[in-house]
């Protein structure tokens, strides 16, 4: 029997020294520590054994045991550490290969540009105001000087959903909700979509974005208004850029201009891009009418203010030499990827 358990440990300990998987150890496991392994049975043999070698090969049997089940242990661990390199190996990731190349998106021109002229006016300290692009008829001209049935609603037609309910078709509807919901000093500017019903063309459509601001606050002045637009025209085309006031005429403001810059490509002589005026037209601006600023609940007595109003589409058209409006809303990336 002694040697029966000296030849089992011999074999025992080879097998494990040479295991190389998790499933031939769970295997070698089964058959040598196992409730039917040979070891099991020789100890339930030692019944049948004489007083004298019970004892004897009981513990020469047990030694075999923690020597086998030592030698398991290290099979074990070196089982788990051969798994572990091969799955390194096999999953083994080539860091210097070259990476899928990643298709990088811009910016759309109008995003590009209604952010550079929101940074110019944060930096002035004026704050941005948003608002509904579906309003009532109150919003979008009463309140703004241009009651039921005053011709200049008609230069500015836009959607209607019901008959007192519309598209917007400036951002001024968000001046209007801010001054009645706010004291002076008020220094906002409402960029956003608008609606006109015009026909598509290369300078027309019927959604476009503006970029409108708006001042009030005691003892304002066309000197403000000038000293800000001068700033921001300097600031987005160029600190050479100066700026020509001519007299116009819109409801909401009194007295009113068209502001044109000088031109950014020939500073004035006269190139194609100003189409040899030397000056481009930018945008609308004038002191807040006093019917206005009374209607939202502002004393004109106290309080007074100036507002602008210009189309982004414009902007980006003449800074980008952009001839076909169009361009912009079409979506085509070899068009877009330039920007
Ligand atoms: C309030 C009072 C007055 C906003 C102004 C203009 C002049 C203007 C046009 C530029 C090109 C519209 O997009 S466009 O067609 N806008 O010329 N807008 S003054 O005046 C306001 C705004 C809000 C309460």
């Amino acid at each position: 029997m002694k040697e029966k358990l000296e030849a089992l440990k011999q074999k025992a300990l080879s097998d494990l020294e040479t295991v190389k998987d998790a499933a031939a150890l769970e295997q070698l496991r089964v058959a040598y520590l196992g409730k039917k392994s040979e070891l099991a049975s020789i100890l339930k043999g030692m019944a049948s054994l004489s007083p004298e070698e019970r004892p004897v090969i009981g513990q020469l049997g047990n030694s075999v045991r923690s020597a086998i089940e030592q030698a398991f242990e290290k099979a074990k661990a070196n089982v788990s550490k051969l798994e572990t390199e091969k799955k390194i190996n096999s999953e083994k990731l080539d860091v210097t290969l070259p990476s899928k190349l990643i298709s990088m998106g811009s910016l759309h021109p109008l995003t590009k540009i209604q952010s550079q002229m929101e940074d110019i006016f944060l930096g002035m300290g004026f704050t941005i105001a948003e608002g509904p692009e579906v309003e009532t008829d109150y919003y979008n001209f009463t309140a703004l000087n241009t009651p039921e049935f005053h011709p200049a609603r008609d230069v500015q037609d836009t959607f209607y959903i019901t008959d007192k309910v519309l598209l917007r078709s400036q951002t001024s509807t968000v001046q209007v909700h801010v001054m009645e919901q706010n004291e002076p000093p008020i220094r906002i500017i409402s960029p956003g979509r608008v609606y006109r019903s015009d026909a598509v063309d290369a300078t027309h459509s019927p959604m476009f974005h503006q970029c409108e601001g708006l001042v009030v606050d005691k003892g304002i002045t066309m000197a403000d208004l000038k000293g800000t637009l001068e700033t921001f025209a300097k600031a987005m085309f160029g600190g050479k850029t100066e700026l020509r006031f001519r007299p116009h005429h819109f409801p909401f403001t009194e007295p009113s201009c068209e502001v044109d810059v000088s031109c950014f490509v020939c500073g004035g002589c006269g190139c194609s891009v100003c189409k040899g005026e030397g000056w481009i037209e930018i945008l609308g601006a004038g002191m807040v009418h006093p019917n206005v600023l009374r209607m939202s609940g502002i004393d004109p007595e106290v309080y007074s203010g100036f507002a602008f109003g210009m189309g982004i589409e414009r902007i980006v058209m003449t800074k980008y030499g952009i001839s076909d409006m169009r361009l912009l809303y079409e979506n085509d990336v070899r068009f877009l990827r330039q920007f």
